[in-house]
């Protein structure tokens, strides 16, 4: 069973962290990464959270998220907010240096004590990319963050279960890569809450954006809301402050219209059943390992006496007439 009392060394990071603590906050995020044991403690002792707004920033390798995710940073720092910053890499080898890159990228937020920057590696991640981010952003959240921004490069399905984490989805194209919107991957295109295209100052960029209004003219309907597409220069701070403006106006929407609310019980409700199966998972694997008819079954399958899917059926049927 789960141990209910919370280790010592855990209440006073969390106490510290709370505290405004970056150094218990860091500490913390390693440990809900492992996604172990205390990893829970922690999470089940900060309890429900929910205040700050999650945006996420996706899109294809290089289209410029985290030049975007540093300017909006900038931004949020204007208006006094406190920004937590989440680069989830998705351990392809072909972002080795990209994390490095995104840490100079940031770099000016280094020091400001109102900006915490992460980098997630999924590598070693046991409970998968969109657990563990969904753990980080919500110590961020407990940690009195306003805004958390999460990056991810919108290539898997995983990259991409990430922003169902999250209250707005920006996606970020560029003119030069997938210029052809019916090739680009539909998944993107489903998840935008705000598309924008960077980069604007190269060729091109103006026939992307029409060519995603007129997809977004097909789908979008009635009073939902109208998904704006940008052109954004990040490098240049160019139409930075447009995107800033429209996330906070996307939230406004959904609080008003009831979607912000029906999005976060979603949500809730996602981490719920995974955290149900995976106990759901140990309790059965503990009880094939300690039972002597169960484990008699998996030899009669490793024996090749029955099939894996028979094995499984009948260890099925013994454990949920035991739980009855
Ligand atoms: N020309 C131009 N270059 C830009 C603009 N914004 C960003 N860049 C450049 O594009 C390159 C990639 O920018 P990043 O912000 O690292 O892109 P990213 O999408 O985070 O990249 P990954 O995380 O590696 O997928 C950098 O060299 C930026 O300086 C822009 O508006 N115009
Ligand atoms: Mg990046």
């Amino acid at each position: 069973m789960t141990e209910k009392t919370l280790d010592p060394r855990l209440a006073q990071m969390i106490a510290d962290m709370l505290q405004g603590n970056a150094r218990a906050l860091a500490r913390l995020i390693t440990i809900v990464e492992q996604d172990d044991h205390d990893a829970h403690q922690v999470l089940r002792e900060i309890g429900p959270t929910g205040k700050a707004h999650r945006v996420g920033i996706t899109g294809p390798p290089g289209a410029g998220k985290s030049t975007l995710v540093n300017r909006l940073t900038s931004c949020a720092r204007q208006n006094r907010l406190r920004v937590g910053v989440i680069c989830a890499d998705p351990s392809s080898p072909f972002s080795g240096g990209a994390v490095l890159g995104d840490r100079v990228r940031m770099s000016q937020h280094n020091l400001d004590e109102g900006v915490h920057i992460r980098s997630m590696s999924t590598r070693g991640s046991l409970g998968g990319l969109p657990t563990t981010v969904h753990g980080v952003i919500e110590l961020m959240d407990a940690s009195g963050k306003d805004v958390i921004l999460v990056e991810t490069v919108g290539v898997g399905q995983m990259e991409l279960d990430v922003m169902q984490s999250v209250d707005t989805v920006v996606v970020a194209l560029v003119p030069e890569a997938g210029d052809d919107v019916q090739a680009m991957k539909a998944g993107l295109m489903e998840i935008a809450d705000i598309f924008v295209v960077n980069k604007a100052d190269r060729p091109g960029a103006e026939s992307l954006m029409v060519g995603i209004r007129s997809m977004l003219d097909l789908v979008c309907q009635g009073d939902a809301w109208r998904i704006p597409v940008l052109a954004t220069q990040a490098e240049n701070n160019i139409g930075v402050d447009d995107l800033y403006q429209q996330i906070w106006e996307h939230r406004r929407f959904s609080l008003d219209s009831g979607v912000f609310t029906t999005r976060r019980a979603g949500q809730r409700y996602a981490e719920f059943t995974a955290a149900l199966q995976k106990m759901i998972t140990q309790e059965f694997m503990q009880a094939v390992a300690e039972d002597p008819i169960l484990c008699a079954c998996v030899s009669r399958m490793n024996a090749g006496e029955v099939s894996a899917y028979e094995a499984a059926e009948e260890v099925f049927r013994i454990v949920s007439q035991q739980m009855r």
